[in-house]
């Protein structure tokens, strides 16, 4: 297994090279256009009265790995990557992650940037703005090939 997540950790690694431009998912986003999703919707992360700091780590792990937040309010997510590999934190739901996940390892080169997902190349760090409009329990990971089948998982809770 742990040459597994090697052997896909160095194929993906020239990749890390083309997403190092992009300090966060935030940038350039009109807010105001933000198409809603199961687990909410994309905002202002200028309007977010909260940050959470979210450390991305090649022991593949986010720290931390339990968030809870209030519906409704607007989050500022910064996401660091402490390690020396590419990672990501993409919101969802558990079915969106993993259907994702296998779209990723089936495309390794796939490039998408979309409001819910930062792209953090090493050393750097990558903001997401989000509004949770639903109670309930989601999830962030990392879709880097091998990532979250490694565990690099994380849980929102949304509480009323
Ligand atoms: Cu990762």
């Amino acid at each position: 297994m742990k040459n597994l997540v090697l052997a896909v950790l160095l194929g993906y690694a020239p990749l890390a090279l083309g997403h190092g431009e992009n300090a966060g998912a935030a940038a350039g986003i009109d807010y105001s256009k933000a198409e809603p999703k199961p687990f909410g919707i994309a905002a202002d992360p200028r309007k977010a009265k909260r940050t959470i700091r979210v450390d991305l780590t090649d022991n593949m792990r986010f720290t931390p790995a339990v968030i809870r937040v209030r519906r409704g309010e607007v989050v500022r997510f910064v996401a660091a990557n402490k390690g020396q590999v590419l990672h990501e934190m993409v919101l969802g739901t558990m079915q969106e992650l993993k259907e994702h996940a296998e779209l990723m390892k089936k495309h390794p080169g796939m490039e998408h940037d979309e409001p819910h997902m930062a792209h953090v190349a090493p050393g750097q760090s990558g903001e997401i703005g989000w509004r949770f409009t639903k109670a309930g329990t989601y999830y962030y990971g990392c879709l880097v090939p091998g990532h979250f089948e490694a565990g690099m998982l994380g849980k929102v809770i949304v509480v009323k």
